[in-house]
């Protein structure tokens, strides 16, 4: 698969997640969200996401009328995110080699027509500090261009794929554009999962 070039700061590693780590993976997520249940936050003008989020680690990130966050507790529950599965601090370690560990993990659910917009992701104190992404399940459309502006590039995230933003990609503005509906199995009840590691604080 094709990296954009124009892009520095950008990586990509397809397949770094084998079938097995991703099933292991999948598996530690579903746990989580048996506590930590999948939520459809609103924007800051009350428009509901079409994709569905929880978190794990000390922190996730939320949305609500209120604005945009990072908190240590589930929006709904009240409780405390559940610990992020030392697997993706190891993955962290591994790709991104970042002197500091990720405290948060904001997961992603995208189900049938689900997308997310061309942003930029600006709400973490220290804007240096790489975030990596890991998808699972269904094959998305990922769509990334410069910050300033301009000419936009997408590429497919399969199942496994992992991609890090770092350096001059940090403040790439990028979205999904759409789901390859039926791409995978491995989301129950199909779909596709993004998990986000981050340093907020
Ligand atoms: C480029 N998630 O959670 S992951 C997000 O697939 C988000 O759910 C998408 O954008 C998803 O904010 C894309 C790839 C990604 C994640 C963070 C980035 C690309 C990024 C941060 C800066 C630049
Ligand atoms: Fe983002």
């Amino acid at each position: 698969r094709e990296t954009p070039t124009s892009l520095p700061g950008f990586r990509l590693w397809p397949g770094a997640l084998d079938a097995a780590a991703q099933k292991t993976l999948m598996d530690q997520v579903l746990a989580a969200a048996e506590t930590a249940p999948f939520y459809r936050p609103v924007t800051p003008g009350g428009r509901p996401f079409s994709v569905e989020m929880t978190g794990m680690g000390s922190l996730a990130w939320v949305s609500d009328r209120a604005g945009y966050r990072y908190q240590p507790t589930h929006p709904v529950t009240g409780q405390p995110w559940p610990p992020m599965p030392q697997t993706l601090l190891d993955l962290w370690d591994a790709l991104t080699g970042w002197p500091a560990p990720p405290d948060a993990c904001l997961v992603n659910l995208y189900r049938g027509e689900a997308r997310m917009g061309l942003h930029q992701d600006r709400d973490e104190a220290d804007l240096t500090a790489p975030v990596l992404s890991v998808s699972l399940g269904d094959t998305a459309v990922f769509r990334i261009g410069p910050a300033e502006g301009g000419k936009t590039h997408g590429l497919k995230l399969a199942s496994g794929d992992v991609c890090a933003l770092m350096g001059p990609a940090r403040l790439a503005r990028h979205g999904i554009d759409r789901l390859l509906t039926g791409s995978s199995q491995l989301v129950p009840g199909g779909g596709r999962i993004n998990l986000t590691l981050r340093r907020a604080l």
